[in-house]
């Protein structure tokens, strides 16, 4: 079976209601992203910090996966499927797609505030490693029950360590047949210093209404939205 990496960011899940965040009403033009998406905004107000993440929580629950979601889903009928995504809502996994890395956290899971990490990301680089899926969103005077500290949205804040899994991520740039980058402004690192590697890919696609990653010379950009574009696409891969 051929290998599709599927690489993609806040604008897969645009379409379902999820909004993006350097979009013009996006996110960060709501948020100061030093109060809500940082361990200092975290530090100096907790409360402002839980309550972002449980309108998010709430939000994504009403969200359903798109056209996209599903194209990309329906790919792992004829091919082996690697999702990396930047997103933090599930809506790749409510839409079938099997095999997701989320880079930057998981809206339905809670961890310990003490779960700094740095590399290697074993369990024993953490201070805590407590972490656990939420059936509601995390509220101030919720304890970890390892260690009383409290407890935390399980995402990534600026300054906080990204897991890459390096062993991983290189194989997945080793064997990639395809790979498809979508709904990213590739800004954030270390996750946008991933497109260039996935650039030795054979076949490349680029899915994005503003395309503003800058190497896409020998990629096929496809100028769109995610749900106009990735099942076009996914119908010609799948013939
Ligand atoms: C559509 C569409 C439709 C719209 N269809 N498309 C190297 C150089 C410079 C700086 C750094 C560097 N390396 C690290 C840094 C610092 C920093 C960083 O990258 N800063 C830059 C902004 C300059 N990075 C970090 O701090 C990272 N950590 C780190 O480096 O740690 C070092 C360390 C090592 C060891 C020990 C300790 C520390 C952490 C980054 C964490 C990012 N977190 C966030 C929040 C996650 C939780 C949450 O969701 O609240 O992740 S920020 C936000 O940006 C979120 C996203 O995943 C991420 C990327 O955004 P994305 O997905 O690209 O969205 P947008 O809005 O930017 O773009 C949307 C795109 O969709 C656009 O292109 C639209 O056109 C398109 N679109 N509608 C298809 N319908």
């Amino acid at each position: 079976m051929k290998k599709i990496v599927v690489f993609s960011g806040a604008g897969l899940s645009a379409e379902s209601g999820i909004p993006t965040f350097r979009d013009s009403g996006g996110l960060w033009e709501q948020h100061r992203i030093e109060d809500v998406a940082s361990p200092e905004g975290w530090e100096r107000n907790k409360e402002l910090v839980l309550n972002f993440y449980q309108q998010r929580y709430l939000k994504s629950l009403q969200c359903r996966p798109n056209p996209a979601h599903t194209a990309i889903a329906q790919l792992q009928q004829s091919f082996e499927v690697i999702n990396i995504t930047q997103n933090i809502d599930t809506l790749l996994e409510r839409a079938g797609a099997q095999n997701v890395w989320h880079l930057h956290g998981r809206i339905d899971y809670q961890k310990c505030e003490l779960h700094y990490s740095i590399p290697p990301y074993d369990d024993s680089s953490f201070s805590c490693n407590y972490r656990a899926q939420i059936a509601s969103p995390t509220k101030l005077g919720d304890l970890c029950p390892k260690c009383g500290s409290q407890l935390r949205p399980d995402v990534v804040w600026f300054g906080e360590a990204v897991d890459m899994r390096q062993e991983y991520l290189d194989e997945q740039v080793e064997t990639a047949d395809i790979f498809v980058g979508i709904g990213t402004s590739a800004q954030v690192y270390p996750a946008a210093g991933l497109l260039p590697l996935f650039g030795r890919a054979p076949q490349k696609f680029f899915i994005d209404p503003h395309p503003a990653y800058d190497k896409l010379e020998d990629y096929e950009v496809l100028e769109g939205t995610a749900s106009e574009q990735m099942p076009r696409l996914a119908a010609m891969l799948l013939v």
